[in-house]
């Protein structure tokens, strides 16, 4: 595609200013390239991790991007760090968390980074931002939409808490 490849980019929050956070994030991935979709922001209930964990805010947004997935990721992980985030624990509460789901079509299993983002399809908090963006966005592997996966999976603890943020 011109000016790059496009990118979907998961958000979530669970940790200190959650919101400002957030749009903090959404800025600093506006520079990766140019977003071209930005969900809605989501309250959603915590899935797995440590018990007693805040709610997560959760969202998602489409990058059109220049750079390579492995330099998108450290970019990243670069602006999970200056959010404040340490890595400990595997899904422990933490102030911002980027998951990149879709990176153009590439398919890819590395100890870095695993393309689609292997239990996107099977989440709410992430398939509903998604459905935002792209009901009809196909899995790589099963071919299944984003909206068909989300009417699968439901949307329990999935609530919208802004449509714009
Ligand atoms: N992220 C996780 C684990 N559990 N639950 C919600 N609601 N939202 C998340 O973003 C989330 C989660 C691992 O990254
Ligand atoms: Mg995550
Ligand atoms: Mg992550």
């Amino acid at each position: 595609m011109a000016g790059g490849e496009v990118a979907f980019v998961a958000l979530g929050a669970n940790l200190g200013d959650a919101p400002g956070t957030l749009r903090g994030a959404r800025d600093s991935l506006a520079r990766l390239g140019t977003l071209t979709g930005v969900s809605g922001l989501y309250r959603t209930a915590p899935v797995g991790g440590p018990p007693g964990q805040p709610d997560y805010l959760n969202a998602a947004v489409r990058l059109v991007t220049a750079l390579e997935a492995d330099a998108l990721l450290a970019a990243l992980h670069g602006i999970e760090r200056e959010a404040g985030r340490i890595r400990r624990e595997r899904w422990e509460a933490r102030p911002l968390d980027l998951d990149l789901i879709l990176y153009g079509r590439e398919v890819l299993d590395t100890p870095e980074l695993t393309l689609p983002h292997p239990r996107a399809w099977e989440r709410a908090f992430v398939l509903a931002p998604l459905a935002d963006l792209d009901p009809a966005l196909t899995h790589l592997g099963s071919g299944e939409t984003v909206a068909s996966a989300l009417a699968r999976v439901g949307r329990e603890g999935v609530t919208l808490a802004a449509p714009e943020w």
